[in-house]
């Protein structure tokens, strides 16, 4: 096969469009030039996950996750940051975003309600790189049914007992601490949760039981035997917290869109390289007819899903969520974008491997790695059902 430039860096065309600024542009263009350099060994996908956080939070980048008041880049949270930061992130390595991802998802409930304290504690530590966040919401019955969970925080005279297990924790044994999510009023079903930032080294917590998965990253099941926390770790109001979870969805749904974009970005690249490079009867790959549709429609595909991508995360940025109306169109449209750019992706990937033939499965070659980087982003916060289901309720309310 003739030698021909491998992709490296992530493309920046589309910063163009009108959802973006100045400030943006200028984001893009300093992540791309800093990603490529970046060397870790991700064989181990926990020491990879703690060298990348400790790279993200050395370079600057962590300090999207969170507000300018605690150490972060800007005033507010921004979509569009963090969108940019994640499709650029996700081309290089899905490791890198994961990492800079659970870093803001960890810590998103407490900057929305956290306490002074709690943002003070947690937040700047979060924005260095110096403490890793998770989020705690999942349980082995209550998935997609969050509502559903069973962990339970019970009174003690100094505060709560958590008692339970969750699951599918991501960070789960290399996190210093997690936002969990617990039954305070069992029989008042979603108004009956409550949040509670919990320091991994707390008595009763086991974090130690790792799940291994297609695509290698920090994953763990979480057992709370009467883990007792002092009335300073509630976060946000008693039994409040089915809405702050679901709201803490809401910023990242849009980015783990872009997550997706950023994979599908990647396999096209990969695959235009090799059909560029790939002799076959003849003549180049490149040079089928055959070729070049599946390339168009995998164009095509890209382009949809990043402009749902961006305009979810314009509409959070640049609209607002603080009416219920713009609340609504907001949920509706980061789960458009979460639904489309990971169903996407996933088509996009598998055309990639399929063009690049035996080499597509041969492990260790990039669209092999993608096919099981991208499967599981149509499960995670929120699989693709889910976002059928949030944009149906808002399809039959307007
Ligand atoms: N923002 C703020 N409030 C929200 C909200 C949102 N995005 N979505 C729902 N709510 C509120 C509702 O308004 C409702 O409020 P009231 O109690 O005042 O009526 C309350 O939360 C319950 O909402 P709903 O009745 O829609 O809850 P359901 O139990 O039917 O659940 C889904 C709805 C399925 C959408 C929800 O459980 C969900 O998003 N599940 C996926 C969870 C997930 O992403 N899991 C992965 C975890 S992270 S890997």
């Amino acid at each position: 096969m003739a030698a021909s430039k491998l992709p490296s860096a992530a493309p920046t065309q589309h910063l163009s469009l009108p959802f973006f600024n100045a400030a943006h542009q200028d984001l893009a263009q300093r992540l791309v030039a800093w990603v490529p350099q970046q060397d870790v060994d991700e064989r181990d996908d926990r020491a990879a996950c703690q060298a990348w956080v400790r790279h993200l939070g050395d370079a600057g980048w962590l300090r999207y996750c969170v507000p300018a008041a605690f150490g972060g880049a800007l005033d507010a949270m921004d979509s569009r940051a963090l969108v940019i930061l994640r499709e650029t992130l996700a081309f290089h390595s899905p490791l890198a975003d994961f990492a800079f991802a659970m870093q803001g998802l960890g810590s998103g409930a407490i900057t929305l309600a956290g306490s002074p304290a709690q943002q003070a504690a947690y937040l700047p530590a979060v924005a260095r790189g110096d403490k890793i966040a998770a989020f705690a919401l999942s349980e082995p019955d209550a998935g997609s049914d969050a509502g559903a969970m069973t962990t339970s925080a019970t009174p003690t005279p100094d505060g709560v007992a958590l008692n339970g297990c969750k699951t599918w924790i991501s960070n789960g044994g290399i996190a210093d601490f997690y936002c969990v999510f617990a039954k305070t009023d069992p029989e008042a079903g979603t108004r009956g949760i409550t949040a509670y930032v919990v320091d991994a080294s707390t008595p009763g917590l086991d974090a130690s039981e790792h799940i291994a998965v297609m695509a290698p990253h920090p994953l763990a099941t979480l057992r709370f035997d009467n883990c007792r926390l002092p009335a300073s770790a509630q976060l946000g109001e008693l039994n409040g917290a089915f809405k702050l979870a679901m709201r803490t969805l809401d910023i990242f749904r849009a980015s783990v869109a872009a997550a997706a974009l950023g994979m599908a970005r990647r396999a096209l690249a990969e695959a235009v390289h090799y059909a560029k490079a790939r002799p076959m009867f003849g003549q180049r790959l490149a040079d089928f007819q055959l070729t070049q549709a599946k390339l168009g429609e995998m164009a095509a595909m890209i382009d949809a899903a990043a402009l749902l991508t961006y305009r979810a995360a314009w509409m959070r940025d640049c609209v607002g969520t603080d009416t219920p109306a713009q609340a609504q169109a907001y949920s509706a449209a980061a789960a458009m974008a979460k639904m489309t750019a990971t169903e996407n992706a996933q088509r996009v990937i598998d055309m990639a491997l399929q063009m690049h033939g035996g080499m597509g499965v041969k492990v260790g070659t990039k669209v092999e790695s993608l096919y099981r980087d991208i499967r599981s982003l149509r499960i995670y916060e929120g699989a693709t059902e889910v976002q059928q289901l949030i944009i149906g309720k808002s399809v039959l309310k307007s």
